[in-house]
């Protein structure tokens, strides 16, 4: 998400008096009566540095979408990633200050209109002094702001239409090396500070239709009881996006979890993900004993062998993942 620059109390102050003190000085080389001079550069000084704010103000209120208005991932991304309520309430500071801005600008013009010229200075002083006093008390809310747009800044690039999988395993299963087998390209890895690591999305196209792989690292790779809130509520936003789950097995065991622990972890996945799983059974060029494999195909519904590292088996996943793209294609259709 972009959100526009966010100035400190001090720097929006700094721009709204420099602008002040040019436009008063037009006012001083205008062609008016000498004793009205001191009060109109006065006003000008009110009136263009509240204007000045306020613009900016404005400008970054228009600039910012509504989280209400994004893709339901995007609205937990932001949730996970800053807070949804603390956004609001920090931008909700701005259209107080702008409102009492604009309050205090009419309100000081006609000070200095009714005064004595002698007093338009002071009143100005006065003025002066609210408008600062508002910048600090919405100094926390800039500066949330200002955290705010840098962790949002590389939001990840979710193609909504494309069918979506992500990935889940234990660490060292395969994972990586399967997304960068199925998606010719080098998946995307960027510093998205929704998991510890950020998360990684690789493209493929097949027969025309799209398709997105997503591996989280850090967050769907271990036992949900270890999870944080901040950790569920991503796997919450990971749910709105998963058309089907990618469960990756290391049947070897060389990753140092037992197939029974791989198969609790499963378990917890699908408790709590309302998505169909795919179950890959990885590794499977270290297994010795194949019935052990027979074995494990009977627990699950739908499996498939795999050795990602060598490219072997990856063409059933993507087969079978097309069989998800018509579906999510034939449902997608039926919402029109
Ligand atoms: N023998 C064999 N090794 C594999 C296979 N697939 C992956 N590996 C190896 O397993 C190791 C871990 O693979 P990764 O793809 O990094 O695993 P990961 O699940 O992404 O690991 P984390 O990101 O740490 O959770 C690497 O050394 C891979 O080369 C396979 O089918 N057979
Ligand atoms: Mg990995």
């Amino acid at each position: 998400m972009f959100l526009p620059t966010i100035p400190t109390p001090e720097e929006a102050l700094d721009k709204a008096f420099s602008r002040a003190k040019k436009a008063a000085s037009k006012t001083r080389t205008s062609k008016i009566p000498r004793q009205m001079k001191g009060k109109r550069v006065e006003e000008a000084r009110v009136k263009t540095s509240c204007q000045v704010i306020i613009a900016s103000f404005q400008s970054i209120l228009d600039k910012t979408p509504k989280v209400e208005d994004l893709p339901m991932f995007y609205q937990d991304y932001i949730d996970v990633v800053v807070g949804v309520d603390e956004l609001k309430k920090s931008l909700g500071a701005l259209n107080w200050a702008v409102a009492l801005l604009s309050k205090i600008e009419n309100q000081y013009v006609h000070k200095i209109r009714r005064s004595k010229s002698e007093n338009a200075a002071s009143i100005r002083r006065e003025a002066f002094g609210r408008i600062s006093s508002i910048m600090n008390r919405i100094r926390e809310e800039l500066t949330f702001l200002d955290y705010a747009k840098a962790r949002l800044r590389n939001m990840p690039t979710i193609d909504f239409e494309a069918t979506t999988a992500v990935i889940a395993g234990f660490p060292n299963v395969g994972k990586s090396t399967l997304l960068r087998k199925l998606t010719t390209a080098e998946p995307k890895v960027a510093d998205y500070p929704f998991t510890t690591t950020g998360i990684q999305i690789g493209h493929l196209e097949r027969r025309w239709k799209k398709y997105q792989i997503i591996d989280t690292p850090g967050l769907l790779d271990r036992s949900i009881k270890d999870m944080n809130e901040i950790e569920l509520n991503a796997m919450v936003a990971l749910e709105h996006l998963a058309d089907v789950i990618l469960f990756i097995f290391d049947v070897s065991e060389t990753s140092g979890y037992l197939m029974d622990s791989q198969f609790k972890l499963l378990e917890e996945v699908k408790r709590v993900f309302n998505t169909p799983v795919i179950c890959i059974f990885n590794k499977i060029d270290l297994v010795d004993n194949l019935n052990n494999l027979e074995l494990y195909k009977s627990i699950v519904n739908e499996s498939l062998m795999v050795e990602a590292s060598e490219g072997k088996g990856i063409s059933q996943v993507l087969d079978k993942l097309e069989e998800f793209g018509d579906v999510k294609q034939k449902y997608s259709r039926a919402d029109d």
